[in-house]
């Protein structure tokens, strides 16, 4: 009685061990063939990375807010998307004059967000689930609410000094530094206390810091270990190009032709502190570090991502998204929009940027942009859903690692706020003030909004057809997208053919697919005004992308055969079998 069930067991587990030692043989020779064949191979290199805006993601505790236990509670969700790892937007202490990006304590966690007991639990359960977890390091500036500022301020002798930026009065007003969020444009404010200008690239709100001061470099590594040790596994670095600076703050460099942004992004210790920062933190971890890269170019971009350089691994440039905008004026859109051939040529650009080294991000939506589908795809209606789709095929099938940004999964589009008493965004709201006192056209204004806004993308997630989207049980910080009645996670599960069961696919496509992360890149049919089509390539292996980016047919001539090749994935019933793609028509197919 006693002894057969034992030899039972003891016969399961060899069938067991013969089963998995089989199985895992398989797994494992694929991978030598892979790993072998592959120099470089990197976990952030195969990541995909999904982005979610704490503050908008979803609220536990009713007060309009998104906060961390929110998250929490989405967990599964977020795993059901097959991403790797999760970047969230500062969830620091701070006043929230720029939502966060103003931060008053770097060990602290934002009120309204929740308690270190609940960052502590969430970075478990992501953890469990195996995903990584990303946080934002906002290190050009702090909040003039952080003690470090409080002391600055107070008298030019205090050992906080020069932790800012601070011009004495008595020599005169400091050479002009523009501002992004200033209403008047102006980056130095005027502080009686001590007779003084300090120096802030942002608000008046968010003081520069001054990295010059080794002392301030030590505080940041410090902060920086401190989460590191708490196990987080990287930092995307807030406007990091921007941190070193000329102190004797002189007239702007003839080189720089008033391009104050590639001024502000050349400071001559910049890869000076960055390396150090690398060997002092990065470097003593297995983590990865993606730099916001702006005022950074393809000819500048290796000295921040190069292995042999020992600074960063990654950055995410601004060409792309910047294109279409009339230069020099904020944020508006050229008329007619912008072409496609044009678009092409940046992202092939980067992509042999880094074909032979370095590494390339892509994106087309973050918190800082309206959402993909409205400036990129077409949310009409009846092409909201499909060009969402033909989107995601393009940002998942390039030689980049993919940031994908919270609801773009959902297809989720542009509010288009009428008036400006419904922005809360310190962007929109000073640059509309700015305008105003220049008397600027306003409604031209409100309407280059309606597609360029930054609140564009930050509208409340919606979960499902309740009030307000499911987001939360009060008034949302932020108005919800009145199309979240049918536009909603709820309805997108129930839906085979929804935006949402596309973006996993599309996941499970590139995860299962090494030459869609690593594999060489070939764009076709280069001056077609409509689609964009590309090879990638890898021991062998080639996946053809078709993506019709207009409304209309569009025909394609590649010059290949694909009569014979396997479709793996389209976002239409059924794809079309001639060289004439359908509208906002995506399809990859292996040759
Ligand atoms: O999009 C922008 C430039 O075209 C700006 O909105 C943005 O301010 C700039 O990209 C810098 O962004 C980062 O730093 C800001 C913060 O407001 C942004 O949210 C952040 O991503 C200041 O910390």
């Amino acid at each position: 009685m006693y002894k057969q069930p034992k030899i039972l067991h003891l016969l399961l587990i060899a069938i067991a061990f013969i089963f998995f030692s089989c199985n895992s043989s398989q797994t494992n020779s694929n991978m030598k063939e892979d790993s072998s064949s592959i120099p470089g191979r990197k976990w952030w290199k195969e990541a995909v990375v999904y982005q979610v805006y704490p503050r908008s993601f979803k609220d536990a505790d009713g007060d309009g807010v998104g906060d961390l236990k929110g998250i929490f509670s989405k967990l599964d969700y977020i795993k059901s998307l097959g991403v790797d790892v999760v970047w969230l937007n500062p969830i620091f202490s701070s006043p929230n004059a720029d939502n966060g990006y103003d931060i008053s304590d770097y060990k602290g966690i934002m009120k309204e967000f929740g308690t270190m007991a609940d960052f502590d639990a969430l970075l478990k359960g992501m953890h469990e689930r195996g995903i990584k977890m990303v946080l934002d390091l906002v290190a050009n500036h702090s909040s003039d609410q952080h003690e470090w500022f409080k002391q600055s301020k107070s008298s030019r002798e205090n050992p906080y000094r020069d932790y800012y930026h601070w011009w004495p009065a008595e020599k005169g007003k400091p050479a002009h530094r523009w501002s992004f969020f200033d209403v008047n444009g102006d980056a130095w404010k005027f502080d009686p206390t001590t007779n003084a200008y300090y120096l802030h690239y942002f608000s008046d709100k968010q003081p520069d810091l001054n990295w010059e001061n080794p002392k301030l470099r030590k505080e940041m590594y410090d902060m920086m270990s401190f989460w590191f040790d708490k196990g987080i596994d990287g930092f995307r670095m807030d406007v990091i190009p921007f941190i070193s600076k000329d102190t004797s703050f002189p007239e702007l460099p003839k080189q720089y032709n008033g391009d104050m942004v590639a001024y502000y992004a050349n400071g001559p210790h910049l890869h000076e502190y960055l390396k150090e920062m690398n060997k002092e933190v990065l470097s003593k971890h297995d983590v990865m570090s993606v730099a916001e890269g702006i005022g950074v170019n393809t000819a500048s971009a290796h000295d921040f991502v190069d292995s042999d350089r020992n600074e960063l691994n990654m950055l995410y440039h601004f060409e792309g998204v910047s294109y279409g905008y009339v230069p020099g004026k904020f944020k508006t859109p050229v008329p007619g929009g912008y072409q496609l051939v044009g678009f092409k040529e940046i992202y092939s650009r980067w992509d042999s940027t880094f074909a032979e080294k370095g590494w390339g991000t892509i994106y087309l939506g973050n918190h800082d942009q309206p959402r993909m589908v409205t400036r990129w795809g077409n949310d009409a209606p009846e092409w909201r859903a499909l060009s969402s789709k033909m989107l995601t095929t393009f940002l998942l099938t390039m030689r980049a690692t993919p940031y994908y940004y919270f609801g773009d999964e959902l297809g989720m589009n542009n509010i288009k706020f009428d008036r400006i008493e419904d922005y809360k965004d310190i962007e929109s709201i000073n640059n509309y003030a700015l305008a105003k006192s220049r008397g600027e056209d306003l409604h031209a204004f409100i309407e280059a909004q309606k597609i360029s806004a930054r609140d564009n993308g930050r509208t409340p997630f919606q979960w499902d057809s309740s009030m307000n989207a499911g987001f939360t049980t009060g008034t949302p910080w932020l108005k919800v997208n009145p199309n979240y009645k049918t536009v909603n996670v709820a309805a997108e599960e129930k839906d085979p053919n929804s935006c949402l069961h596309y973006f996993r696919r599309m996941v499970k496509l590139r995860k299962s697919n090494l030459v869609l992360v690593y594999g060489k890149y070939q764009l076709l049919d280069k001056e077609n005004p409509n689609v964009y089509a590309y090879t990638r390539e890898l021991n062998g292996k080639k996946l053809l992308v078709l993506l019709n980016f207009s409304s209309k047919p569009a025909s394609v001539n590649t010059g290949i055969d694909i009569s014979k090749a396997k479709l793996l994935i389209y976002n239409y019933s059924s794809p079309s079998t001639n060289a004439t793609l359908q509208p906002y028509e995506a399809a990859v197919y292996e040759l």
